[in-house]
C-alpha cells in the first residue's frame, strides 16, 4: 500500500497534467487539492509556504513538498519504480528525454500563462500578437520533435508504452489545440497523441475530469 500522495495543481495547468499522467500511468492513489490559477492563488502566502517557486504543480509525498514538475516525474520513477515511466537502456532514457526536455524547457516557459499575461497587459499586444508568438515557438520545437519521430519511424507511442515523454507531450497539445494551433504538419505527434488519448489513464488525467473543471 503507497503512503500518501497529495497533489496541489490546477485542471488546466499543463503542469499539473503531467504529473496526473503519471500518477495514473504508475497506478499511485493520490488526492487532488484544486488551486485556482486564474484567481492567483498560487501567488498568496499559504501557497508560497508550500512552493517558493509560487507556481504549479506541488506534489506532497514522504513529509516532504515538491515541486517543479520534471523533478516530481523523475521522483517519482525512482521512489516507486514499479511501471516505469523512463527505461531501463541509458540510450533509450536518452531518446526520452531529449524529446521530453526540449518541450519541457523549450516550450512550457515561454508559452506559460504570466508570460503572455505580459505580453498582453504590460506591454500591449493584441491577442492576435500573442497568438503569432505562441505559434511561433510552438511551430520550432514540435518541428524538431516530429523530424526526430520520422528518423525513428516511431508508432503509437515513441517507445513500446506511453511514459515519460508523454507524460509531457499530451499536455502541451492540449494547449496548442486551445490556442488554436494548426496541429496538421505533425503527423506523428498527433498519431501519439490519440493513441494516448484512448488509454484509461490518460482519461482520468485529462483536465475536464478534474474535480475543479471549470
Ligand atoms: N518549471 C515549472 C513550471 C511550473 C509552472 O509554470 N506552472 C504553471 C501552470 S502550468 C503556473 O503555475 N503558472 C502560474 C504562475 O507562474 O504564476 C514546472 O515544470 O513545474
Amino acid at each position: 500500500m503507497a503512503a500518501l500522495l497529495r497533489l496541489h495543481g490546477y485542471w488546466r495547468s499543463s503542469t499539473s497534467y503531467r504529473v496526473r499522467i503519471a500518477l495514473a500511468l504508475k497506478h499511485l492513489d493520490h488526492e487532488i487539492v484544486p488551486v485556482n490559477l486564474l484567481a492567483a492563488e498560487q501567488r498568496g502566502e499559504a501557497f508560497r509556504a508550500l512552493n517558493p517557486f509560487a507556481n504549479l504543480p506541488v506534489l506532497e509525498a514522504d513529509g516532504a513538498t515538491r515541486a517543479q514538475s520534471m523533478a516530481i516525474l523523475e521522483w517519482l520513477d525512482e521512489r516507486y519504480p514499479e511501471r516505469p515511466l523512463l527505461p531501463a537502456d541509458i540510450e533509450a532514457r536518452f531518446v526520452v528525454r531529449e524529446l521530453a526536455m526540449a518541450i519541457a524547457t523549450e516550450l512550457h516557459a515561454p508559452l506559460n500563462l504570466p508570460v503572455l499575461q505580459y505580453l498582453k497587459h504590460d506591454l500591449g499586444h493584441t491577442q492576435a500578437e500573442v497568438d503569432l508568438w505562441y505559434w511561433r515557438w510552438l511551430g520550432k520545437t514540435l518541428g524538431g520533435v516530429e523530424a526526430r519521430l520520422a528518423e525513428r519511424g516511431s508508432g503509437d507511442f515513441l517507445l513500446d508504452a506511453p511514459g515519460y515523454f508523454e507524460c509531457v507531450l499530451v499536455p502541451q497539445l492540449y494547449n496548442a489545440r486551445r490556442f488554436a494551433f494548426d496541429l496538421s504538419d505533425y503527423p506523428r505527434i498527433t498519431r501519439i497523441e490519440a493513441a494516448c488519448l484512448e488509454l484509461p489513464e490518460f482519461l482520468a488525467a485529462h483536465p475536464d475530469h478534474q474535480p475543479d473543471a471549470g
